[in-house]
């Protein structure tokens, strides 16, 4: 055992207390890192599992704020600051009434290894509240945001703890944050990664996570010698910042894009999805995907209770490529079967942790090439680092600079994962890959820097 018997009753206590994400997302772990903690005790003497599976400080608070109609509502805030061996805190914030601590956690300790992947000096974190702010007027969700900030600034500073966006959290929630913080604290400072550009965000940061998988999907494709995107059939789940920007780049490489997805239905549009429509019902109007069929008759709308049993819409689309964008646990073995029977040949996690452990048996078992989240969707998180430095530097840079960046960071995310699965002896295996090259960074700093 390369973790004491302790610790893993700890979170699997946790996990049974709220949902079983983090015991999935620590057990995945475990399983890759086998090889390396067996050809190397130096891991095992410094107790680095049980460390790094701990983390460094949680916060829970109240959220206490005045809804459009006079009554008070109460809300529960979160930040999980797991591990800053690699540099300061950073992950995002997620609204979403399903926010529970386990959640949390399991997102703050994919962050770790993600952030490692990046090659910045990047710590490990996630945060949020169980507040929903769908059908929130915009003066609800600042009046949410400022209470949330009263306890969150406590916290939080540029060296400290840098949060971002993640579900229910974009450049709106984040510039209502920032303004918060600053109003707090007097200092002008690049606390917040995501704000909007006119007052210290990067450009392309909106982009960054989708751009980025896209980025990482046509580097695994070339190492398998397949060719790159040109007249591909993809499919994506999803119709938020992650989807949007991946249905986007997939179309720059010449791919058709055709399906997305909400919390509420799937559009399939076989002549490829229509951007424009897309962004302009969920990025202005915040609007259901069904809206879509008005302008597009020939496009196909399902209801999520109209999905087959256990299954989800967007993957039963025969497809060359698959991107879920949504959430976690979002595709499953069934759908993970139908993918395969359909002669689909990767899956790409824009999400985090979006198949469950069970389909991605289906994909090894299958040869698929699988991206797993915490190496294809670091794109977000890295020019969020990108973000930090021109804040620090007080500079801006270009979009050609951040995108030619952005895409030289995840070739190389992709080509390092690539090579230590090799090393390893599962050579085409992106989650030994990844796990194993995140692991060693983190943990090499953690040995250095002493108990
Ligand atoms: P958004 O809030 O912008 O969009 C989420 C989308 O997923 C919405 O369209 C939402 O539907 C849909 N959805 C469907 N089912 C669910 C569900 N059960 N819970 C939540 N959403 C659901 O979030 P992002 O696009 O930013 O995030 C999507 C995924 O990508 C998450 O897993 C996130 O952790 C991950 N990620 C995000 C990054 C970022 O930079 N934003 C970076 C790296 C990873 P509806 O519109 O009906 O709400
Ligand atoms: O899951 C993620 O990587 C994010 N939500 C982005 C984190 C960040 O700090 O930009």
């Amino acid at each position: 055992m390369n973790i004491s018997d302790e610790t893993i009753e700890k979170i699997r206590k946790v996990s049974c207390q709220t949902d079983n994400t983090f015991f999935q997302a620590v057990e995945e772990v475990l399983e890759s890192l086998q090889p390396v903690l067996e050809s190397d005790p130096i891991y095992k003497r410094h107790s680095i599992l049980d460390r790094l599976t701990t983390p460094d400080r949680e916060f829970k608070f109240k959220v206490v704020w005045m809804d459009d109609n006079q009554n008070i509502q109460v809300n529960t805030g979160y930040r999980v600051q797991f591990n800053n061996a690699l540099g300061p805190y950073k992950g995002g914030l997620r609204f979403h009434p399903s926010v529970n601590s386990g959640i949390l956690k399991f997102l703050g300790f994919e962050q770790i290894f993600k952030n490692s992947l990046t090659g910045l000096p990047i710590g490990g974190a996630k945060g949020g509240s169980d507040f929903d702010p769908k059908g929130k007027s915009d003066f609800e969700v600042m009046k949410f945001c400022s209470a949330f900030m009263t306890e969150l600034h406590k916290h939080i500073g540029p060296r400290i703890d840098v949060p971002a966006g993640d579900i229910g959290v974009g450049a709106r929630e984040i510039g209502y944050l920032f303004g918060e913080y600053k109003k707090i604290t007097s200092s002008y400072e690049g606390v917040l990664t995501g704000k909007p550009f006119m007052f210290g965000g990067s450009l392309m940061r909106p982009e960054a996570t989708g751009y980025g998988c896209v980025y990482f999907t046509d580097e695994m494709l070339k190492f398998a010698g397949k060719d790159g995107f040109e007249g591909r059939i993809c499919v994506v789940s999803g119709a938020g910042n992650v989807a949007i920007h991946t249905i986007e780049k997939l179309y720059k490489l010449g791919a058709k894009p055709v399906t997305c997805s909400d919390s509420r239905g799937t559009i399939y549009d076989s002549r490829g999805i229509d951007l424009e429509t897309l962004k302009e019902i969920k990025l202005q109007r915040r609007a259901s995907l069904e809206e879509y069929c008005v302008n597009h008759s020939d496009a196909i709308y399902t209801k999520v209770e109209d999905y087959p049993t256990g299954g989800h819409e967007v993957w039963q689309i025969p497809c060359d490529c698959a991107f879920p964008c949504a959430t976690q646990n979002e595709l499953t073995e069934l759908d993970a079967n139908t993918l395969v029977e359909n002669g689909c040949i990767s899956v790409s996690e824009g999400a985090n942790m979006p198949s469950t452990p069970d389909a991605i048996e289906v994909f090894k078992k299958n040869d698929i090439l699988f991206a797993p989240a915490k190496a294809a969707n670091a794109g977000g998180v890295a020019v969020s680092e990108f973000e930090m430095a021109q804040n620090a530097s007080m500079t801006k840079w270009s979009y050609e600079k951040v995108d030619k960046t952005l895409e030289q960071t995840m070739r190389s995310i992709c080509k390092r994962v690539h090579l230590t699965a090799r090393d390893y002896g599962v050579e085409g295996n992106y989650i030994d890959g990844a796990n194993i090259a995140g692991f060693k960074r983190v943990a090499d700093a953690m040995i250095a820097e002493g108990i």
